[in-house]
């Protein structure tokens, strides 16, 4: 394994410049929203690297793209990695970028090496992760996973009234490639931490053994438009005002129960939007994330609860309604302990922990195999335009990649089954459960 080579960072780099100069935004940072002409752009130009680098080039019907570098061995059962080539509307340059583009480099330094694996190798970059625009995110891998109908993603509307599959045909990105022809032995993601845990640790690789539950929520107010000068105030059914006591007493509820939850209102819509009209109309979306379930049910109730009690009082007909749930997930014990190991032999400083991210892997956790990689976060600033990591951590961690997928693609079905049975023997259980 010390044989294999390394990637090459400056052609990493050079990549990754590239593509954050498709949707660039002032201060370095990119705007690349799903499904809209910049995505396109992103695709062209992943689609272009991934055929020069000799990899064949496939589209399934939820846009999801894989590009396969075959193997020795004829069957169809890949190693899988990628994330995601969407960002956040002030996102950076490396959210999901850098391990489609981490996924990629693998492949052309196994080319530049002439290196043959036995399985194929398939980089993928899933559609919508984000979920920015046309919410709930996840879409592509959650439909790749079965967690989605095809003709329930194709309805998702965007903020700004399109259609998901409307929009995916018109960039040209709904394929038919069959799911049945691409059987993942595993999937393993490289990320960014997103977080502060690796830089305050002082390590370069985390080995992921889980992420957090996370659960979307849109909450909706009915009142009355009513003129602002001439309406007396006890005389309103105000929805904003009652919006904004709600998100209010929701977070202070939220918090008295753990203050480790982590609850935003990062979208909200008030009608008709005009200074002098009391709002008729209030709409407001929350994430919110856990790693236990049941503190996630009892939470939900809360919310319910204060939604309707405060709305109530403000005469508003209140509705919330959830419109994502990601379990709680615990990866796959022995591809953990695969990239455990390689990260020790490469010499890399690593430690194990989940993820307050969600990824693609916890879709793909429940088809194949899955684990993640992390990189530090500089201050663990992401979904803004600050978003960074040292170059020495982006080839740490692409390294670590190059060589979990290679001892994958070359391990034979009885030698992933050996060891996944003896983690479970050998394993401390770690729940995820409080
Ligand atoms: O929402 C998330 O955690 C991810 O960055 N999309
Ligand atoms: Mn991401
Ligand atoms: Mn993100």
């Amino acid at each position: 394994m010390n044989s294999l080579p390394k990637i090459n960072l400056d052609r990493l780099q050079a990549t990754i410049d590239t593509m954050a100069g498709i949707g660039a935004k002032e201060n370095g940072g990119c705007c690349r929203i799903s499904l809209t002409d910049e995505d396109k752009l992103g695709r062209d130009q992943f689609v272009t690297w991934c055929r020069e680098a000799g990899c064949g080039v496939h589209v399934d019907a939820f846009g999801n793209i894989f590009a396969i570098r075959a193997g020795s061995r004829p069957d169809n059962a890949v190693v899988l990695t990628g994330s995601h080539l969407d960002t956040q509307p002030n996102g950076g340059r490396l959210d999901g970028i850098y391990g489609v583009l981490a996924g990629l480099e693998v492949i052309r330094t196994l080319n530049d090496h002439g290196v043959r694996t036995e399985r194929a190798i398939a980089v993928v970059n899933w559609t919508n992760e984000e979920g920015a625009r046309l919410s709930p995110g996840l879409t592509g891998s959650s439909g790749y996973a079965g967690d989605l109908d095809l003709s329930l993603a194709r309805r998702i509307v965007a903020s700004d009234g399109a259609r998901f599959g409307d929009e995916l045909e018109r960039i040209g990105y709904a394929g038919t490639f069959s799911r049945r022809a691409l059987d993942p032995i595993a999937y393993v993601e490289l990320h960014i931490e997103q977080g502060p845990v690796l830089e305050q640790h002082e390590r370069t690789i985390s080995v992921v053994e889980g992420v957090q539950g996370v659960r979307w929520y849109e909450v909706e107010l009915r009142g009355s438009d009513r003129h602002a000068g001439t309406t007396p105030m006890a005389d309103r059914q105000d929805s904003f005002m009652a919006l904004a006591r709600i998100a209010q007493s929701m977070r202070q509820a939220v918090l008295a129960i753990d203050p480790d939850v982590r609850f935003t209102v990062g979208r909200v819509s008030v009608q008709p939007g005009s200074p002098n009209t009391v709002p008729g109309f209030s709409s407001f979306s929350i994430d919110l994330r856990h790693q236990s379930t049941g503190l996630l049910n009892r939470i939900e109730n809360v919310l319910a609860a204060k939604a309707h009690a405060i709305g109530i009082e403000e005469g508003v007909e209140t509705a919330i309604c959830r419109t994502m749930i990601v379990p709680p997930i615990e990866f796959d014990k022995s591809i953990v302990e695969t990239v455990v190991s390689i990260a020790q032999s490469a010499g890399c400083p690593s430690m194990r922990m989940n993820s307050g991210a969600m990824h693609d892997a916890c879709r793909l956790s429940k088809v194949t195999r899955t684990a993640m990689i992390f990189v530090p976060s500089r201050l663990g600033i992401s979904h803004h335009e600050d978003e960074w990591t040292a170059p020495d951590d982006l080839e740490a961690g692409a390294n670590v990649l190059l060589r979990t997928i290679t001892s994958l693609a070359d391990q034979t079905e009885r030698q992933l089954n050996v060891v996944a049975a003896e983690d479970v023997i050998s394993a401390h259980p770690r729940s995820l459960e409080r």
